[in-house]
């Protein structure tokens, strides 16, 4: 891009006025005057000027949704301003607030700066797990749709600063936002102070995609008036009180989202499965002709799925009601197979992003970005009547889910948006592989580790194996059918006799036996070897 073009787009990103025929040294000189150092009201600042405004046991209230919209640059500089603190003997750390996981200039670069108190509602980074596991870190694993709400009751205190990140802000505190909204409306509409990360890597050709609503609280909330996932409700822009923003940091980043690995077969096989159920369900009428929207979660069983669906020429164009659009929607979106996607973020590998940004008309009226409380809220799931996709670490027999808890004591990411969806889906699934670590251990057992989705939330489970529809089913049945079509053909005998042991009641377990398998991976590192003699 022409220098010349690109001082006009970042005054007019900061809300410039200009003639189009100035003179290019005018508009150098001005660049240089009025940019470097003040946007119109705006004091332009660099990232550590920008940390210098956060102080020790601050409330940081974030824009973005996973890593999409997330900011880039000032949680960097604080990480290295918390890390000075430390050194210097001094403590430093902050309690963030964010739509749900970021990205590793936040979670990652203030963990490994050990500079986060409190955080919540959901994380997926490998550094902040460690913080997290060790009690570094207090983390608490929150419903998505619930945290702007709770934040807004005065829950967990003020929110003393935003950070969100921007396509475009103008003076009068219209904020352009970027591919994530998640709380920014909550966080700006609360904090303090906000500072603005204005991203150049966002084309402002993004404006007309977001749909920016907040809710009134109790007792004044009304219903939320989305009757079909198009239904636009709120604004494009988010409007701030212009005196709260202390200043705007530059970037030019990209949201850095890496591609998918290739399906290998038991994500394969995991995706046909649910879209051979999907299919049965249609064909005999327990789904309507025109189908449902659909939520699908994130990784790679969940693109095997969208992948499964758009190859099925039995299953009609859909749309999605989602917190996460990933690289297979794009795709489905071109081959008409998806008519439209409401969600909170555009979570895109960096190259379908500018694939998606470079063709940005076609998608203009197939997408909206909404904050979490509204892509996840239960009303809308519940009235919408969307069929949604989750994963499980694991299940148990009676098909209870545990998603957060790796061997029931660590955490992995966090509940996220399944439970907003799960609880109030017209069908509920969860699948994930029968096997984790090379067959060592089951992801199905006698009893789930740790419990994040009860059985009365659970339709359906689905694994490399099989199908287990669990309505209508008591116990008994679900488990019969559990071990029948999901299990492991390593771990069925296991579980038969688990259940054969079971001590009477509707749900027969055998509690001394209930935790076995994770107990003997403990102690042996392998769930086959499970002796139930020693539990008897
Ligand atoms: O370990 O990383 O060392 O190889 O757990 O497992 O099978 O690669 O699955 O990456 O899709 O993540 C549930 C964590 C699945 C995720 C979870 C080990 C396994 C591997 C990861 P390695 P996979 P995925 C959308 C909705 C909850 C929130 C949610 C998640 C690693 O999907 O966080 O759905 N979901 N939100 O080897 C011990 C077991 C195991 C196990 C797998 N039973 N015991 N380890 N592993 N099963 C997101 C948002 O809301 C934004």
């Amino acid at each position: 891009m022409c220098k010349n073009t690109k001082i006009r787009r970042n005054r007019q990103a900061a809300g410039f006025r200009y003639k189009r025929n100035l003179p290019c040294i005018f508009l150098k000189i001005t660049y240089i005057i009025n940019y470097r150092h003040k946007i119109m009201a705006f004091p332009i600042l660099t990232p550590q000027e920008a940390a210098d405004i956060i102080k020790n046991g601050d409330n940081i209230g974030l824009s973005g949704f996973t890593a999409a919209g997330t900011p880039k640059v000032v949680t960097e500089a604080l990480a290295a301003k918390a890390e000075k603190e430390h050194a210097e003997g001094r403590p430093f750390k902050v309690n963030i607030f964010s739509g749900a996981s970021t990205n590793d200039h936040v979670d990652g670069a203030l963990a490994r700066a050990n500079a986060i108190g409190t955080r919540t509602p959901y994380q997926s980074c490998p550094d902040l797990r460690k913080r997290i596991n060790t009690h570094d870190a207090h983390y608490f694993d929150l419903h998505l749709s619930e945290l702007a709400q709770k934040v807004r009751y005065g829950t967990f205190g003020d929110i003393d600063v935003a950070i969100i990140e921007a396509a475009r802000v103008s003076d009068n505190g219209e904020i352009l936002l970027g591919t994530g909204v998640g709380m920014s409306p909550t966080v700006a509409h609360l904090a303090k102070k906000i500072i603005i990360e204005l991203n150049e890597a966002i084309p402002e050709t993004i404006e007309g995609l977001h749909d920016i609503y907040m809710p009134l609280d109790p007792p004044y909330r009304r219903e939320i008036p989305i009757y079909k996932p198009s239904d636009r409700i709120g604004t494009t822009l988010l409007k701030v009180d212009p005196a709260k923003i202390v200043g705007v940091v530059r970037t030019n980043l990209t949201d850095g989202v890496h591609g998918f690995s290739p399906l290998d077969e038991t994500t394969q096989m995991i995706g046909n499965n649910v879209c051979n159920f999907l299919i049965h369900e249609l064909r005999r009428g327990a789904i309507p002709p025109s189908f449902l929207p659909l939520q699908s979660g994130v990784g790679n069983v969940a693109n095997a799925v969208l992948f499964g669906l758009g190859e099925s020429n039995e299953v009609p164009a859909f749309d999605m009601y989602t917190e996460v659009i990933q690289d297979a929607v794009v795709d489905l979106m071109e081959h008409g197979k998806c008519r439209f996607a409401s969600t909170c973020s555009l979570t895109f590998s960096d190259a379908k992003m500018a694939e998606v940004f470079n063709n940005i008309d076609f998608f203009r009226d197939k997408i909206l970005i909404r904050p979490g409380e509204i892509s996840n809220s239960p009303e809308i799931v519940r009235r919408l009547g969307v069929i949604t996709m989750n994963t499980a670490l694991e299940a148990d027999i009676f098909g209870n889910i545990n998603s957060t808890h790796v061997v029931g004591t660590k955490m992995m990411n966090g509940i996220g948006g399944s439970g907003d969806f799960t609880r109030n889906a017209y069908i509920s699934i969860f699948s994930c592989p029968s096997v984790a670590k090379g067959g060592l251990i089951s992801t199905i057992g006698p009893m789930v580790s740790h419990l994040d989705h009860s059985e009365h939330s659970v339709d359906v489970l689905i694994t490399d194996q099989g199908v287990a529809d669990l309505r209508g089913k008591d116990p008994v049945q679900r488990a019969e059918t559990i071990i029948e079509n999901c299990v492991n053909p390593d771990y069925k005998e296991l579980l038969w006799d688990y259940l054969r042991m079971g001590k009477g009641g509707q749900t027969p377990h055998s509690l001394n036996a209930a935790l076995a398998f994770h107990t003997t991976f403990a102690s042996e590192g392998d769930m086959r070897k499970t002796d139930w003699a020693k539990f008897a």
